[in-house]
């Protein structure tokens, strides 16, 4: 009984701390110029279990919103895509052109070369709402 009780706390206390089942690739968000109120984050999203991406928050913004850019006709329109849903495996990319994280009413530089810190919040399929901090780099243009 007592061998057992050590690794029985330990799983307990690794799963109350555990992050978002989430894999994050290819994270940037887009250098803003002075005087510029909002910038764009992109990522690619690979969750390990059904997930749903409710949103964001970060210091380096008051606001962020997930968006989306589509084409209307001959215009390219931008509005608040809401929470997307993550199947197991399947990548979800949010890049130019496409879905994003929209950050808006920036509280510090977004400088080339410095990055910005995003933590992501999701549902599971139980309803419980997981996050996952993510560094995300500053650049210019996707980071090759
Ligand atoms: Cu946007």
């Amino acid at each position: 009984m007592k061998k057992l009780l050590l690794p029985l706390l330990f799983a307990a206390c690794t799963a109350a701390q555990a992050a978002a089942p989430v894999k994050v690739d290819g994270a940037w968000a887009r250098v803003a110029v002075k005087g510029q109120d909002s910038s764009g984050a992109y990522m690619t999203l690979t969750a390990s279990e059904p997930l749903t991406l409710l949103g964001a928050e970060s210091p380096a913004a008051g606001i962020v919103e997930i968006h989306e850019m589509k084409m209307e006709g001959d215009v390219m329109k931008m509005r608040a895509a809401g929470e997307l849903p993550l199947a197991p495996g399947k990548p979800l990319k949010l890049a130019p052109g496409g879905f994003h994280f929209m950050l808006m009413d920036l509280k510090t530089p977004f400088t080339a070369g410095g990055h910005i810190n995003i933590t992501l919040r999701f549902k599971d399929a139980k309803g419980k709402i997981e996050t996952l901090p993510v560094t995300v780099p500053v650049s210019v243009s996707k980071p090759s």
